[in-house]
């Protein structure tokens, strides 16, 4: 027995204490898929080989040397990041990161051959994709306005690029046999106060009504709807707020995508989880950690990161929850970022899978509010690390923080060549 067996031995005997299996919390982590975001590597670029700024009112900041400038690179970094997270994954990929092989395509015009080398890439790496329409760093949407744009032939346009979406999702879902979902996201709105907040919503709707009027086999291909409090120059009205989306989710029967980022500061999604999956089929998360506004910085291991994956384990919806991760910091190792972020969402994970739940809702029920105070606090004294540690091993990544030394050996290698 190594080290990492030997603690992992003496944690398992200490989770059983209270009744806490951690082999099926293993097992349980295990089956999470969580859902990479391909735009980490770039700073949300894209290559579609224009001249375009990211817009739409998000920001990467920092200029961190080594970012992926082409698929091959933006490849071969997100190879390097899965060698580090335990688990089965997912990628979600942005349309403007299409394979368009030197022709110019607009976002109209995309269809499944300009995604084919990813689908096929991502076969070969075991992994499920997920998708996105760009809504944003586009001549047609320079002026803040897309699906609900007072112009219906900019509007088509956007309806255009949202059908052609989904049906390159449809086709990636059912090349690779695992569900793809399609996040609608757009930055439409106003810098300053409106005089009319419901044309444009009542716009939106149909704009949606119309992307969605195709049917897909919903085990292939998943909608979802991702709200928003506001972006940097749209303070003062978003379209698509948290309760449009919310009503449009519910009425449709779509997913509803909720970003850690896009509420109030002192919100947090945790609580909305329980609530929210009362009325819609299915969630999907934006896992992100805003820091005094939506700034996508990197996840960290804090209480609201492990509050939200409590209340995925606690929901007994894991089916129904879609995990997916929405940062994009510029300033550090992107590589790293990902890694940080991706193994701290599993970590959650894993915290609230070794949580003695039926014990604790017992305690609930029982009005005993001394001990579930008491049992959840203990917990988090309980030797998590080494059932961590062990996990990573067991799937053949580094445990521990020797991960690192393997990023700073690509980074030589590899990132400082990137000019
Ligand atoms: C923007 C949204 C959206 C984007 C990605 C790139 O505020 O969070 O999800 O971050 O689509
Ligand atoms: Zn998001």
């Amino acid at each position: 027995m190594n080290r990492i067996e030997q603690s992992y031995e003496l944690a398992r005997q200490s989770y059983a204490e209270i009744g806490v299996d951690t082999q099926k919390a293993i097992a349980a982590l295990a089956k999470i898929p969580i859902s990479l975001h391909c735009w980490q590597g770039d700073d949300v670029g894209g290559f579609e080989n224009t001249d375009q700024q990211l817009g739409g009112g998000i920001q990467a900041t920092g200029n961190y040397p080594g970012k992926a400038r082409n698929i091959a690179e933006l490849r071969m970094d997100i190879e390097k990041a899965l060698s580090m997270i335990p688990g089965k994954h997912r990628l979600n990929l942005h349309a403007i990161y299409l394979d368009h092989s030197g022709k110019k395509v607009d976002r109209n015009e995309i269809t499944v051959e300009h995604f084919q080398s990813w689908i096929d890439w991502a076969k070969t790496n075991g992994l499920g994709l997920d998708f996105n329409p760009t809504y944003f760093s586009h001549p047609l949407a320079a002026d803040g306005f897309t699906l609900s744009h007072p112009d219906r032939a900019v509007r088509k346009f956007w309806i255009e690029h949202g059908t052609a979406c989904r049906k390159i999702t449809a086709e990636m879902g059912r090349q690779l046999g695992s569900t793809s979902v399609m996040n609608v996201w757009i930055p439409d709105g106003y810098k300053d106060i409106p005089v009319d907040r419901t044309a444009p919503r009542e716009r939106l709707v149909q704009s949606l009504d119309e992307i969605f009027a195709g049917k897909f086999d919903k085990t292939y291909e998943l909608d979802a709807v991702e709200s928003k409090l506001f972006g940097i120059g749209v303070e003062s009205y978003t379209v698509g707020s948290h309760e449009f989306y919310m009503g449009y989710a519910a009425s449709r029967q779509k997913l509803l995508c909720l970003d850690a980022g896009h509420f109030h500061p002192t919100e947090s999604i945790a609580d909305k989880i329980s609530s929210v999956l009362q009325f819609v089929p299915g969630l999907l998360l934006h896992v992100s950690r805003p820091v005094r506004w939506d700034s996508d910085h990197v996840v960290i291991l804090n209480d609201e990161l492990l509050a939200i994956a409590q209340e995925i384990v606690r929901s007994n919806a894991l089916d129904r929850i879609h995990i997916g991760l929405d940062f994009f910091d510029a300033a550090i190792n992107r590589i790293a970022a990902w890694v940080i972020g991706s193994r701290n969402m599993l970590k959650a994970l894993l915290f609230a899978l070794l949580e003695p739940a039926e014990k604790l809702k017992k305690l609930e029920l029982e009005k005993n509010y001394t001990q579930r105070l008491a049992v959840l606090e203990e917990l988090k004294s309980l030797p998590f690390a080494a059932v961590w540690d062990y996990y990573c091993m067991k799937n053949n990544v580094p445990a521990g923080s020797i991960w690192l030394k393997e990023i700073e050996k690509y980074e030589t290698s590899v990132l400082s060549k990137r000019l």
